[in-house]
């Protein structure tokens, strides 16, 4: 099973190079890792490459969904699957192995899940819980999903699930609209538990008002509305 992994990195200098090394010891199968820088304004793209990732750079800064959709068209080699994990620390590159685990077993959209995995402490605010948990379940009722995570990050999904032509997200909309389109596509979707770590340098871009409401509508009218 070839695997490219691909990381939407903004401004993760001192984030990015641990994680790097975590999924090329984790990752069985790993073509390259593939950053894509967006607008940083600090040692990010630097510390990818010192880290032996390939970079792509973009300015001025798009968004997480941008950057994401730019790095599927950057594809090399054509790998069977891709691996989607946050720049920032946050996910455990030791639960890599799982989740190659579980495509292994069938899984065509393998999402690692931090609601049936651990949540450590100061890993997520309380209003985010909330919204997360919110958003998955009106997901889940309004297109027959099951799924306990809809705005995972770390995931590995097969390519055939990502024609970029397909997503036209910019933010963070981008985990839902590709949700959406595994359950439209019949896709065979998996869960992992995974661990969920507090973020290490620097601040999260997520703006909670205009975050929460871009995905909301992705999930309302089932595909991202605003550009
Ligand atoms: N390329 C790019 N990456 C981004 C952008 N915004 C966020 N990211 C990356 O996406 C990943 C997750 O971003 P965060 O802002 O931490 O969002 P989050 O982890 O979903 O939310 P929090 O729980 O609030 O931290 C990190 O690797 C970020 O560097 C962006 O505008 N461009
Ligand atoms: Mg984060």
């Amino acid at each position: 099973m070839k695997i490219t992994c691909v990381i939407a990195a903004h401004n993760e200098e001192g984030n990015l190079a641990p994680v790097i090394a975590g999924v090329k010891q984790h990752t069985q199968g790993l073509t390259e890792v593939l950053v894509v820088d967006d607008g940083s304004t600090d040692g990010t793209a630097a510390e990818a490459e010192a880290a032996g990732a390939r970079v792509v750079r973009q300015t001025p800064n798009r968004g997480k969904g941008a950057a994401l959709l730019r790095g599927l068209r950057e594809l090399d080699g054509s790998p069977d699957y891709v691996l989607f994990i946050d720049g920032d620390g946050q996910d455990d590159p030791a639960d890599i192995p799982a989740l190659v685990e579980a495509a292994r077993g069938g899984g065509e959209f393998v999402n690692g899940s931090r609601w049936l995995g651990t949540l450590k402490r100061g890993s997520i605010s309380f209003p985010n819980r909330l919204g997360n948990r919110f958003m998955t379940e009106l997901l889940n009722v309004r297109h027959g999903a099951r799924i306990t995570d809809s705005q995972a990050g770390f995931r590995l999904i097969h390519t055939r699930l990502l024609d970029p032509d397909r997503f036209r997200s910019r933010e963070y909309e981008v985990e839902t609209e590709m949700v959406l389109h595994a359950v439209r596509s019949g896709a065979r979707i998996a869960e992992v538990p995974v661990t969920r770590h507090p973020r290490g340098e620097g601040d999260t871009d997520f703006k909670r008002v205009r975050n929460g409401l871009r995905i909301l509508a992705t999930i309302l009218v089932g595909r991202p509305v605003f550009r």
